[in-house]
């Protein structure tokens, strides 16, 4: 062939591929449905040479209401969509292609027919790690803003242990941390709740303290919240239901109303919804993000991700420094130096035990 030839090939065969945009390259490999796919993709050829405008706004998938049936915030207003042809071609290979939380281009030419024609890209993915071998990942949320770690005072007891967890979870998903000891109201001795908290706050974390009986901490976080999508996450009876409830008595919490099963009668993964607040941002409602573990390659990263640890680790002389036998660690100096709390360092060490 001749160079010249050549050259005008490329152009051709570069077209081609524009339209593939693929989330997930194994998915090239997996072309089941061939007869099926040519019929949509003809289909999608046809409706692209209809289609005399496209009207594309950006949006927001609030809610996954059924297959390919999306719930999309658009401005201020709220929109039934489907996926694009070429989008739901992708998302039978890749089941992860749509997300709640996913940032799209929703195109309202159409109208009633909207038609989420592209994903944009994610800044994070809230994710859950199936039980077993595999620990298969279950993305429950994209572009979470942060993660509202709820502890209450008492009943139940603050864990601490807990809250290290959960931070380095939010580390390790790319999203903010921000502590609420909630049930403030039942706390006697501020003196030790200040020693509690104090560590988290020194090393640069927001804490709160909260009460929905005496409302004290409540408008600080109604701020925190304010214009941000966030999740609430923490043990079973801190309050985060409460709190929900006591900033916006309409947001009636629907975690319970979200059917396990779809209508096959199939179990499937509950789905997670972004309620807007009335203050402006997102909650997150997920039931799925309270039994949230830890996938056990975190292992590696545990390490730099601990509250108080990021700023300590590049002082040691290993840069994979696990803070328990290595020289030079300036962990364990700051250990001995009483900066960090011994409670805190075992907490450590039980994490690093459970992976
Ligand atoms: N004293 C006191 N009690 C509270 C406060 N906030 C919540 N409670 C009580 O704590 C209990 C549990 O509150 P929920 O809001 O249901 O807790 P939750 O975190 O949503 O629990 P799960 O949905 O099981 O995860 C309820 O009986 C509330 O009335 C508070 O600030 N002070
Ligand atoms: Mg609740
Ligand atoms: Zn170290």
């Amino acid at each position: 062939m001749k160079q010249k030839d050549k050259k005008k090939q490329r152009p051709r065969q570069a077209e081609r591929l524009k339209n593939v945009q693929m989330p997930d390259l194994d998915a090239l490999d997996d072309v089941r449905e061939k007869a099926e796919y040519k019929t949509r993709r003809t289909a999608e050829k046809q409706h692209q040479k209809n289609k005399r405008t496209t009207l594309l706004i950006p949006g927001r998938i609030l809610e996954v209401k059924s297959n390919y049936c999306y719930l999309v915030e658009a401005g201020d207003k709220l929109y039934e969509a489907t996926l694009s042809g070429r989008l739901k071609q992708f998302s039978y290979s890749s089941k992860a292609l749509s997300a709640v939380g996913d940032r799209v281009e929703l195109d309202i030419s159409g109208d009633p027919h909207f038609r989420i024609e592209n994903i944009l890209p994610r800044a994070n993915t809230l994710s859950r790690y199936a039980e077993g071998n595999f620990q298969k990942e279950i993305i429950l949320a994209a572009n979470i803003d942060q993660v509202i770690i709820t502890a209450s005072w008492r009943q139940p007891l603050i864990k601490p242990g807990l809250i290290d967890r959960y931070i380095c979870i939010a580390a390790l998903q790319n999203t903010f941390p921000v502590i609420v000891v909630n049930k403030i109201d039942l706390c006697e001795d501020r003196g030790e709740l200040q020693e509690t908290i104090g560590y988290y706050r020194d090393s640069g974390y927001v804490a709160l303290c909260t009460s929905v009986v005496s409302g004290e901490g409540m408008e600080e976080l109604r701020e925190v919240l304010k214009g941000k999508d966030s999740v609430f996450s923490g043990q079973s009876g801190t309050g985060k239901s409460s709190l929900i409830n006591w900033l916006e008595p309409g947001l009636e919490l629907r975690t319970a109303e979200v059917s396990d099963y779809n209508d096959k009668g199939k179990h499937t993964t509950t789905q997670a919804i972004l309620l807007p607040w009335s203050f402006g941002g997102h909650l997150l409602d997920t039931p799925g993000i309270k039994t949230v573990n830890l996938h056990r390659e975190a292992k590696a990263e545990i390490p730099r991700v601990f509250p108080g640890f990021a700023d300590l680790a590049p002082n040691c002389r290993f840069r994979d420094c696990t803070h328990t036998h290595e020289d030079d660690c300036a962990v364990l100096e700051a250990l001995e130096a009483d900066k960090i709390p011994i409670g805190r360092y075992e907490s450590y060490l039980r994490i690093m035990e459970s992976l």
